[in-house]
């Protein structure tokens, strides 16, 4: 594998799922493949799972890592082209991701949406220059419209734990005080639609992702039909795609609670990405409880990024 920016790039999904729970099992033996490779890892924005379970998985396949938080230690980057740099940027991205290429065999890019110009956001224009310039592998740390990683992992949580052959996979859409990215559940749709799950998506009216990501999804506003009967429930917020990047008032009932899967989905299993806001997106009995899996599902992180990154090393 060259590049690890959607499930587009996975030749066969579960065997990557398969390679991921074989890594689980056995983390050290593959630990020759990454012999004297380097991993670099640059951060435009914030991370703890993504920058901690990526580094664990590169030195359990054997390779150096870097890691470059460059939104707050490198030079001020200038992502646009075709711009006098009279301003506040010191160095253009053409120039830092070449040299980033230098030093590293494959490169992880997170880099967060503007939430502002979606044409720009979903044109993926600055991971796609990470690509084109720094001529390495890339594998994305989360993108402007996904993050394949943390799909990956829900994915082989989902194969782990499911106790029927289809369970039923429902992504509910929960309150939140920011505008965030529709980067994780574009993701985590565009994953189910390709998974052997009955998936579902609910959201309040004016939430609709973008249907590039949801073919296949049954989608509805009624979150408590959408909720019946689930094997896991799979809670994020994001903001609108249209009009792009707008955070409406009054839905803080979306909030799940024990009380409404005690109603209508007893036995489901409740995941979240993370990181997460206690008593505004879900409820802290749910995660304190039993039915919460989302500290096994981010452990399950490092095990998704082995599975890619062996991929990558084979392919070097
Ligand atoms: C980010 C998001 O929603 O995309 C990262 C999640 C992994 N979350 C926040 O900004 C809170
Ligand atoms: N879920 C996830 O990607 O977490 P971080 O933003 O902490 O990496």
């Amino acid at each position: 594998m060259k590049l690890f920016s959607s499930v587009n790039d996975v030749t066969d999904v579960p065997a990557l799922v398969a390679q991921a729970l074989a890594a689980k099992k056995d983390p050290f033996a593959n630990n020759h493949l990454g012999k004297n490779k380097t991993i670099s890892l640059v951060f435009l924005n914030p991370s703890l799972r993504t920058r901690m379970s990526t580094q664990k998985a590169a030195m359990n396949l054997g390779m150096n890592v870097i890691v470059l938080n460059i939104d707050k230690e490198g030079w001020a980057l200038e992502l646009r082209d075709n711009v006098i740099m009279n301003g506040t940027t010191v160095e253009h991205i053409r120039e830092a991701a070449a040299v980033m290429g230098e030093y590293s065999d494959i490169i992880g890019v997170r880099s967060f949406p503007g939430l502002k110009d979606r044409e720009e956001d979903y044109s993926e224009s600055i991971f796609n220059k990470f690509v084109e310039f720094c001529k390495v592998p890339v594998v994305s740390l989360e993108s402007a419209t996904r993050h394949p990683l943390q799909s990956l992992a829900d994915l082989v949580t989902i194969e782990e734990l499911k106790t029927k052959a289809r369970p039923k996979v429902v992504l509910t859409w929960a309150p939140h005080i920011k505008a965030l990215p529709q980067a994780v559940p574009n993701s985590f749709a565009e994953w189910m639609c390709k998974a052997d799950v009955d998936f579902v998506i609910t959201h309040p009216e004016g939430y609709a992702l973008s249907e590039q990501f949801t073919n296949g999804a049954t989608i509805t506003c009624n979150q408590d039909e959408a909720l019946k009967d689930a094997d896991f429930i799979y809670v994020k917020n994001w903001s609108a795609y249209e009009p792009y990047g707008a955070v409406t008032e009054g839905n803080e009932d979306w909030m799940l609670t024990n009380a409404k899967l005690n109603a209508f989905a007893p036995d489901a299993k409740i995941m979240h990405c993370l990181p997460v806001r206690r008593d505004l997106e879900l409820s802290s009995d749910i995660l304190d409880g039993p039915r919460s899996v989302v500290i096994h599902e981010a452990g399950n992180r490092v095990w998704a990024a082995q599975a890619v990154l062996k991929q990558m090393l084979e392919a070097l």
